[in-house]
């Protein structure tokens, strides 16, 4: 096979979850100028409509579906419904998430359980429910969009970073179970990624001047900027494809540095 065949998704379809827009919305782009057919979900039927229209504006003809990744029967019955549509998914991008800022002490048992839900469960449901059409076919590519918080704690995070730190070992396990039906589940660590789930964190101050927080990253960060969405293109497309069929299990972090890095001295 010739290097650029080796990345080709000719021919393949791709499930993005929450891909209207932010990351999942970039990664589903480049899947599809790799070649793939792009299938995606929200939760909010406005987001749909929205996604879309910015889908047809980058002439990427998209599927869109209204289902939440926690609810397992609905997700079991859109899978079929995706199926019957389109076709089995050979590709499927664990992106939906969401995030809670709180501290430890002010998190309540049900936000904690709200996060683990979405962040975690809902990667498990979604992974199930799409394993036995790929072990039919006798290959398939899950992708789980992991963090630096896979491997890093931060104050008011408590919830998110414990799912993302078992998302990276439910990545380990898919791949441990299924690796012999030719099935790779890997992941990708984001660095900090200007998107609106970040947007907070780079909100300009009354006087003018850059958040703290903003200021921290560039600081953590070598590359000494944040992360764009489509910085994430390459990853996706190399383990959504054949150049990556003997890496399993693996997260492939695209950080700009932050964790080779200890920040910048004083
Ligand atoms: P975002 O801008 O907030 O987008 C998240 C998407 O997930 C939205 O489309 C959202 O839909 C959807 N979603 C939320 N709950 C859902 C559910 N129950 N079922 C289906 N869809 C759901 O976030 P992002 O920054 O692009 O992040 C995407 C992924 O990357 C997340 O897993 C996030 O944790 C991870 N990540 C982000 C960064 C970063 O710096 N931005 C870094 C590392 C990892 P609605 O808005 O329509 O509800
Ligand atoms: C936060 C951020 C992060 C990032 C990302 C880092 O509040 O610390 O939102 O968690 O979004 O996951 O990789």
């Amino acid at each position: 096979m010739d290097f650029i065949n080796m990345f080709s998704l000719k021919g393949k379809n791709a499930l993005v979850t929450g891909a209207s827009y932010g990351i999942g919305f970039e990664i589903a782009k480049a899947l599809s100028n790799a070649g793939a057919t792009i299938i995606f979900n929200d939760v909010i039927e406005e987001n749909i409509k929205k996604g879309l229209a910015a889908y047809k504006e980058n002439n990427i003809n998209a599927h869109g579906y209204l289902f939440d990744i926690t609810d397992e029967q609905s997700v079991k019955e859109n899978i079929k419904k995706i199926e019957s549509d389109v076709g089995i998914i050979d590709i499927l991008v664990n992106n939906a998430g969401i995030i809670q800022r709180k501290p430890m002490l002010e998190t309540t048992a049900a936000d904690y359980r709200k996060i683990i839900d979405i962040d975690l469960t809902g990667q498990f449901i979604m992974a199930k429910a799409v394993l036995p059409s790929m072990i039919k076919k006798g290959h398939g590519k899950i992708i789980n969009i992991c963090s630096m918080m896979s491997e890093l704690g931060r104050e008011t995070v408590v919830g998110y970073a414990s799912a993302k730190g078992g998302l990276k070992m439910l990545t380990k396990n898919i791949c441990s179970e299924f690796g012999e039906k030719n099935i790779q589940c890997n992941g990708i660590g984001p660095g900090y990624i200007a998107t609106p789930q970040t947007a907070p964190l780079r909100e300009i101050q009354p006087d003018g001047s850059r958040h703290p927080f903003d200021q921290f990253i560039i600081s953590k960060t070598p590359a000494g900027r944040w992360g764009k969405p489509d910085d994430l293109a390459g990853a996706a497309i190399f383990l959504a494809s054949d150049a990556s069929n003997f890496i399993n299990g693996h997260i492939l972090y695209v950080d700009g540095g932050i964790l080779a890095y200890i920040g910048k001295q004083p």
